[in-house]
């Protein structure tokens, strides 16, 4: 018998830890396991339970968390005890591809056990706080049956009964953010190179960034009609023009513009193809790989 409020996790990296610490201040029974052995001694301090094996983590608790390195961390870790995990529930928090989700919720299936594959979109000390949310796929009764539990680590969100939705929107979210913050290091890169000092330069990235951010819902609109010519202020043809400056501008300045170097080729080509005219929202056409 189980406690029917206890959860396990399985792993204590940063994040795992950072769970099993909001479980415990949620005030559940908490059993932890990790591969290495002398992470969960600050979580047993303040109540959880430390188990010496996967299977005995894996029983102790009706919902299994798996917070890994990676997709083949989690089989090698689960595949083992496959037959430990049959009616309980399993919330895969590990990083991973949509592909990669459906895979495990088709294992999951396949052994008896139910599955929400999920997507943190939080640092460590952010979990348990106003500001984390956390995405889950796969059977929407079992979300909804484990929901305030998951709502210890932050908001639940739910994606979708596919088990690969969390996993999309979580990469998808995170392609977002590399893309944001990559722009600006490569900006900070530009001002070293003359000898500036980024922390003179911040508020003016600020107050530009401020001014050209949020509007996600204009592109939204743009995206979903697949009109791009609505309300054009700033036009691609001008803009292609340009954005040979700024490669040729980290070139003068010593600067490497592989972050910026694979847009132009798609501004070229799109212009090319008469859209010289419209947003540059359309640049999304010649994403797809496949039809769309
Ligand atoms: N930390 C973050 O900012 C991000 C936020 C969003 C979500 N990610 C993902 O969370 C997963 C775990 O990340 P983490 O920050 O906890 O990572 P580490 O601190 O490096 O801990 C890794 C744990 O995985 C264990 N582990 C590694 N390989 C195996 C294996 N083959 N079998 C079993 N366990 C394994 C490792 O154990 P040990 O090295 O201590 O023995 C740690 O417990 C990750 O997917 C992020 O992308 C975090």
């Amino acid at each position: 018998m189980t406690d029917e409020k206890s959860v396990t996790v399985l792993g204590l990296g940063a994040m795992g830890s950072a769970l099993a610490a909001a479980f415990l201040a949620a005030g559940r029974p908490v059993t932890v396991w990790n591969r290495t052995t002398g992470k969960a001694g600050e979580l047993v301090a303040r109540g959880a339970t430390e188990a010496a094996t996967v299977e005995e983590a894996v029983r102790a608790s009706g919902l299994v968390v798996a917070c890994l390195w990676d997709h083949r961390s989690v089989h090698q870790t689960l595949d083992p005890v496959a037959g430990a995990l049959a009616g309980r529930v399993v919330v895969n928090l590990t990083n991973g591809t949509p592909g990669q989700g459906r895979e495990l919720g088709a294992w999951a299936g396949e052994h008896g056990f139910a599955l929400l594959d999920g997507g943190i979109m939080a640092v460590p000390p952010m979990i348990g706080g106003p500001g984390a949310f956390v995405l889950y796929s796969g059977p929407e009764e079992v979300f909804t049956a484990h929901r305030e539990a998951l709502d210890a680590l932050g908001e639940s969100v739910y994606a979708g009964p596919d088990h690969g939705m969390a996993a999309l929107y979580d990469i998808a979210l995170l392609s977002a953010m590399y893309g944001a913050m990559m722009g600006e290091l490569h900006a900070f890169a530009m001002v070293r190179s003359a000898g500036v000092a980024a922390t003179g330069f911040a508020p003016l990235l600020q107050r530009w960034m401020a001014a050209v951010g949020g509007f996600q819902d204009r592109t939204a609109e743009l995206v979903d009609t697949r009109d791009y010519t609505r309300d054009v202020v700033s036009n691609l043809g001008m803009q292609a023009a340009a954005y040979h400056n700024l490669i040729d501008a980290a070139h003068e300045q010593g600067v490497s513009p592989e972050l910026l170097a694979p847009l132009y080729p798609l501004m070229l080509r799109r212009t090319a193809e008469g859209h010289g005219h419209e947003d540059n929202v359309g640049l999304i056409e010649l994403l797809f790989t496949r039809r769309r």
